[in-house]
């Protein structure tokens, strides 16, 4: 079952939880800044920049088991800096892990080079994560620090009386994650969030949200949903598409017709749990509908 957190954004929050990330990232040399692997654009703090200053960055594309590999290979590329390391993982079962204490060493090097050159020794990187509710904090870091439950703050920003969790003789972790918001603005993110099991689907409408996961899995590997419902041609009108998901399924309504709420629910099931196959809805070069 996915959890949700479910934090009302409100501005005073907001500015809350900024001020609170901001006063740990004090105490700490890098931000791991997480990311929904499947919509890396979606899945960032509007103002992630301008929180963190030049704070090193290490970007964990986490879910990365959902999405198309190919494509999180491409992000990988175009997220990479001169002060960002961007590291793939599956919080799940802790593949890409091994990945992330060098990736973090690297961006620390400079310092550490020049603590070890005044003789003095170096103390391990220290690193807090942040993301917005539901993009995988808690999992991420029960996995790094190979325990069963991460202290879950669901209190904007980051939980007080935070503690530093050594995660091996070079890297550390601040136990409780910042939380961060989403963008609100844009109703296309509103959608793919939704989509992605990030926002109660509550929020919008489910079926809207069906039909715009649909449109876009048209365009982007329609293949899979002529295979995984049967359907030998696909209708151009989405909702129509969805109609036809629904019968297939033989989801209906009193009368025979189809019940596209239910059918809603399955595709969005189906989806979040990578059984439509790997897919990300976002590709470096913009994937536009
Ligand atoms: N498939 C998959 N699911 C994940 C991964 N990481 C987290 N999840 C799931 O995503 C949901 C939200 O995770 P959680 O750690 O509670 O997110 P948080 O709100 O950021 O702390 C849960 O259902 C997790 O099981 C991952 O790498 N792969
Ligand atoms: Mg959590």
């Amino acid at each position: 079952m996915e959890q949700y957190t479910n934090i009302q954004w409100f501005p005073g929050h907001m500015a809350k939880a900024k001020r609170m990330v901001q006063e740990n990232l004090k105490l700490v040399d890098v931000a791991i800044e997480l990311l929904d692997a499947r919509i890396p654009l979606s899945s960032r703090n509007p103002m992630i920049n301008q929180i963190l200053g030049n704070k090193p960055k290490l970007v964990i594309l986490n879910k990365a088991d959902l999405a198309d590999p190919e494509i999180t290979n491409q992000w990988k590329d175009t997220l990479w800096g001169e002060k960002t390391r961007v590291v793939a993982v599956n919080s799940i079962n802790g593949k890409g892990f091994s990945e992330i204490p060098k990736a973090a060493r690297e961006l620390v090097a400079a310092k550490i080079s020049k603590m070890t050159a005044s003789g003095r020794r170096h103390r391990p990187v220290r690193c807090m994560v942040l993301g917005i509710p539901n993009v995988g904090k808690s999992s991420f870091i029960n996995r790094l620090a190979r325990r069963k439950s991460a202290r879950t703050g669901d209190t904007p920003g980051v939980t007080k009386g935070k503690q530093v969790i050594k995660i091996n003789k070079d890297m550390e972790l601040l136990d409780t994650p910042g939380i961060l918001w989403p963008k609100f603005e844009d109703i296309e993110v509103g959608l793919k969030l939704a989509a992605t099991g990030a926002i109660k689907e509550q929020v919008v409408n489910v079926e809207e949200v069906a039909v715009y996961l649909i449109k876009l899995l048209k365009k982007i590997n329609p293949e899979t949903i002529s295979a995984r419902y049967k359907l030998q041609a696909l209708p151009e009108d989405d909702y129509e598409l969805l109609q036809q998901i629904a019968v297939k399924r033989g989801l209906l309504v009193s009368g025979g017709t189809a019940d596209t709420y239910k059918a809603s629910v399955l595709v969005l099931k189906e989806f979040r749990e990578g059984r439509l196959g790997r897919i990300s809805l976002e590709e470096p070069g913009g994937i536009t509908v």
